[in-house]
């Protein structure tokens, strides 16, 4: 497995290469299976297979908004690495990139430069300037070139009766809370990352739950509540009760994201990087009447966490 991030990191040219294109945000199902087919294609053909994929989001590059990505690069290149593709080009899309006429890109990258032929993509793949580019325009192109055009059809989501995988629904199923749902669609727990910071040292002071507070690095969070969690950090990996919100309870009215580790964790992770899996939705977050109640509550909350993880097959 080799990574380009950059087409010019590439000495001389490739040959006999499958490849697939996308922005993969989120590296779902849906992808998966596309990495997997053009792993089967290049075996078929002993040619070479090859993801290539973006950063940052075209929409970003083109300075509008776009939305909160459910992978960052490096989290979106790791994955992408466990499908074991030959070569990965995460390439930066830029503005100028963006005016490439969609037959240049065919021409002078995927065929001339990395030797395509076969590309699978998704139905509506669309590329180039002006998103140009289509199905239709590969498939003449790959006529003239010698190349064949695969299309996979829309991995089926039995669970909500819709013909696709999206990386729009499973952002929404993230916003709503609806986090144990997302195993079906991504093959994993929907994950955050980010750095522990110093919180107000109210949390195993005063409620006798000492809490990591993490400035998120991610894009899309989780909506506000009470989770189950499991928390990857240098350590190892542990069971741990996460609360994303304002904390009704104070009056401080400042966001927060903090993680309670359990059974009876207690290392220094200050300045180090975690990764929390959000496992299960446990509650909203409510105002209590004071500390007693709401300690009373997390004890609940770090119960059903234990019950839940007696469940779990790793
Ligand atoms: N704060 C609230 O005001 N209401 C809650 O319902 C609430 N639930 C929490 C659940 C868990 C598992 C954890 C770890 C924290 C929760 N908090 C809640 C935040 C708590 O107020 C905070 O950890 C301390 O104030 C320390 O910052
Ligand atoms: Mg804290």
């Amino acid at each position: 497995m080799k990574l380009f991030e950059n087409i010019n990191e590439l000495n001389g040219t490739l040959e006999n290469s499958v490849i697939t294109i996308g922005n993969f945000d989120g590296v779902h199902k849906g992808h998966q299976a596309l990495f997997q087919q053009t792993i089967k294609k290049a075996k078929k053909i002993n040619g070479i297979s090859i993801v290539i994929t973006f950063d940052p989001h075209p929409l970003r590059a083109l300075g509008k908004s776009g939305p909160p990505l459910i992978t960052r690069r490096d989290q979106k290149i790791e994955l992408i690495q466990l499908a074991n593709v030959d070569y990965i080009f995460c390439l930066p899309f830029t503005k100028e990139f963006a005016q490439t006429p969609p037959k240049d890109f065919i021409h002078n990258l995927l065929v001339a430069k990395l030797g395509m032929k076969a590309i699978i993509v998704g139905p509506d793949y669309l590329f180039g300037k002006n998103r140009e580019g289509n199905i239709e325009l590969l498939k003449k192109e790959g006529e003239k070139l010698d190349f064949s055009v695969i299309v996979p059809e829309w991995i089926n989501d039995t669970k909500t009766g819709t013909n696709r995988i999206s990386s729009t629904l499973i952002r929404k199923l993230v916003m709503d809370g609806m986090v144990s749902d997302i195993p079906e669609y991504l093959g994993r727990y929907y994950q955050i990352r980010g750095k522990v910071i110093r919180g107000r040292n109210r949390g195993g002071r005063q409620l006798g739950f000492p809490t990591a507070n993490i400035k998120l690095y991610d894009e899309l969070c989780p909506k506000f509540g009470v989770y189950a969690v499991k928390v990857e950090c240098a350590e190892g990996i542990y069971p741990g009760v996460a609360n994303i919100g304002y904390s009704p309870t104070f009056d401080d009215h400042i966001f927060t994201i903090e993680v309670h580790i359990l059974n009876g964790f207690s290392s220094d992770i200050y300045g180090t990087r975690i990764r929390v899996n959000i496992i299960e939705r446990l509650r909203d977050e409510k105002k209590f009447s004071g500390i007693a109640e709401l300690s009373d509550q997390i004890h609940k909350d770090i119960e059903k966490t234990q019950e839940l993880f007696k469940g779990l097959i790793e």
